[in-house]
């Protein structure tokens, strides 16, 4: 196959040789996909490493979701679906409301009460979704989904959907295109376990095609309050301030096992305390403002950097397999914006002043 230049057309168009679609599949897209993979000067020096920012918060619905949205969305168009179906912690429902505004369906979203952050709910109104609270956690929330699936009216369209993952995937894809090799290392936020094991897919397609001639080590990061992976049994009352990875009873759990049992790779947690610092420091140090599950990759790697006693973290054995000056990539699921109340602890109000120029000078 030719490798095509990013260029920003969604990712059917883009790789819909790899993908499960047909002539007959019609084209619901946002123009997803060919998101930037932005160096990272600070996280490289701290490592002696070259680290990228894979910035999945630049999608139209500003996060990773979109990619398997428009394939579960067309794809449900393509059988004749007319109402779709999701539980979500905030950005799967954004998402499937956008695609199905855009396919001209009904999107009925099951979210846990409360636990939302602000912005992901105005967009599954905004988008015309059937919003309906549960008085329980995600997990609730998506037993209810797989019951409600099976009465056949609806097509749900969580990771449990196919197509999800086969378009999550292509994010592999474009970071293989872009560094012209697979990294030596990619660490990601685990939660539904999703996005996890579409990475590995996507890594593992492009290795078997000979595109790229070595495999990622995975690292899966989890919530120390929300870690059934790195525990290895599930949770019944997950919680964390990353209210997108608040998440007890993972669905893609094999995908993700594999994932990691298969790239010698491991998971690892780090505290809400380390998630909200490392939010902060990624905006102030390299200028990109990514949500709190975004960034529990970062602060792995800052706690890791910093740790007196680095072989206490399961980290350490993987940087140990790396060799030296390895390229890193972390993916930064979702825009910072999609959650204001939480970034906003971490800042002091305004400094209120006369409108003079005195008195701003005064302040500076
Ligand atoms: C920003 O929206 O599960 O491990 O319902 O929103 O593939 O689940 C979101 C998950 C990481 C974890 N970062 O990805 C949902 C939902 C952000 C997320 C994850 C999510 P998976």
């Amino acid at each position: 196959m030719s490798l095509k230049q990013p260029c920003r057309s969604g990712i059917i168009s883009r790789y819909r040789e790899h993908l499960p679609i047909s002539n007959k599949t019609p084209l619901i897209s946002l123009n997803e996909g060919s998101t930037p993979l932005l160096h990272s000067p600070k996280l490289s020096s701290l490592l002696s490493a070259h680290v990228y920012l894979k910035y999945e918060g630049l999608n139209p619905t500003c996060s990773f979701k979109d990619r398997g949205m428009t394939m579960a969305i067309s794809k449900a168009v393509e059988e004749g679906a007319k109402r779709i179906l999701c539980a979500s912690t905030g950005n799967t429902s954004a998402s499937a409301a956008a695609y199905a505004a855009r396919a001209g369906m009904q999107c009925v979203v099951l979210l846990p009460a409360g636990r939302i952050a602000t912005g992901k709910m105005i967009q599954a109104y905004l988008y015309g979704a059937r919003v309906i609270a549960i008085q329980g956690n995600f997990d609730d929330a998506l037993r209810l989904v797989r019951q409600l699936g099976e009465r056949h009216d609806f097509v749900v369209v969580n990771s449990t959907n196919p197509y999800r993952l086969e378009g999550q995937k292509t994010a592999a894809f474009e970071i293989i295109e872009e560094l012209g090799e697979a990294p030596h290392l990619h660490l990601l936020p685990v939660g539904n376990a999703g996005n996890i094991t579409a990475y590995w897919r996507g890594y593992s397609e492009f290795y078997r095609l000979g595109i790229s001639q070595r495999l990622p080590l995975m690292l899966g990061v989890e919530a120390s309050g929300a870690a059934p992976l790195y525990h290895g049994a599930p949770m019944d009352h997950p919680e964390t301030l990353a209210t997108a990875i608040r998440i007890g009873q993972p669905a893609s759990w094999h995908g993700a096992m594999k994932a990691i049992e298969e790239s010698s790779g491991c998971f690892d947690i780090v505290s809400d305390e380390e998630i909200l610092k490392a939010q902060q420091w990624l905006a102030r140090e390299e200028g990109v403002f990514a949500e709190p599950a975004s960034v529990v990759p970062v602060a792995l790697l800052l706690k890791y950097a910093s740790a007196t006693n680095p072989s206490s973290l399961r980290t350490n054995a993987i940087f140990r397999k790396l060799p030296a000056h390895p390229t890193v990539v972390l993916t930064l699921t979702g825009h910072g914006l999609k959650d204001p109340e939480t970034a906003s602890h971490s800042i002091s109000p305004p400094l209120e002043v006369a409108p003079t120029l005195q008195e701003v000078l005064a302040h500076l």
